[in-house]
């Protein structure tokens, strides 16, 4: 059952994010997966929550964190499936599944990039989506769980 006075917010992030502010700065930014942990962190204490952390490169991984965020009776979700996000019904049903609220996270905005981003099969099912606002897209998502928006 989603429990509105649970206070862990899992933030869960998908193939490739590990490389993040090595690659690519000009699309994702320079801001390392850690560094974005640091900050979410810091701005969790201040909101009276906290955050658990973590990043797989496979599928099957995000669906099972997905489940035990419910087990575990988390307050919410945080995903950024990276290009997961584009290809899979797996997540979409797992988010369907489930009754811990998932907020779609992107650093940057999927749906004015090339035609393939422009499907999310986990925005048909998040409570709600916030990209295009590099990392601050992890702060705005987790502002929002502590709004009580989801
Ligand atoms: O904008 C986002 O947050 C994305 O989820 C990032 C994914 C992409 O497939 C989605 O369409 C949008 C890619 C994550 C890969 O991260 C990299 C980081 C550094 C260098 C290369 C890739």
């Amino acid at each position: 059952m989603n429990d509105i006075t649970a206070r862990n917010i899992y933030v869960l992030n998908g193939p490739n994010l590990n490389l993040l502010g090595l690659r690519e700065p000009e699309i994702y930014g320079h801001d390392t997966l850690d560094d974005i942990a640091g900050m979410l962190e810091d701005r969790a204490l201040e909101l009276g929550l906290t955050i658990d952390m973590r990043q797989t490169n496979h599928e099957g991984m995000l669906v099972d964190w997905l489940h035990e965020a419910q087990a575990e009776g988390a307050r919410a979700v945080l995903l950024n499936a990276a290009a997961y996000t584009h290809t899979s019904i797996a997540l979409l049903d797992a988010i369907k599944a489930i009754k811990t609220p998932v907020i779609e996270v992107h650093l940057s905005d999927p749906k004015t990039r090339e035609d393939f981003r422009h499907i999310s099969y986990v925005g048909m099912a998040a409570a709600l989506t916030v990209e295009g606002h590099g990392a601050d897209s992890y702060r705005i998502a987790l502002e929002a769980v502590a709004a009580g928006k989801v």
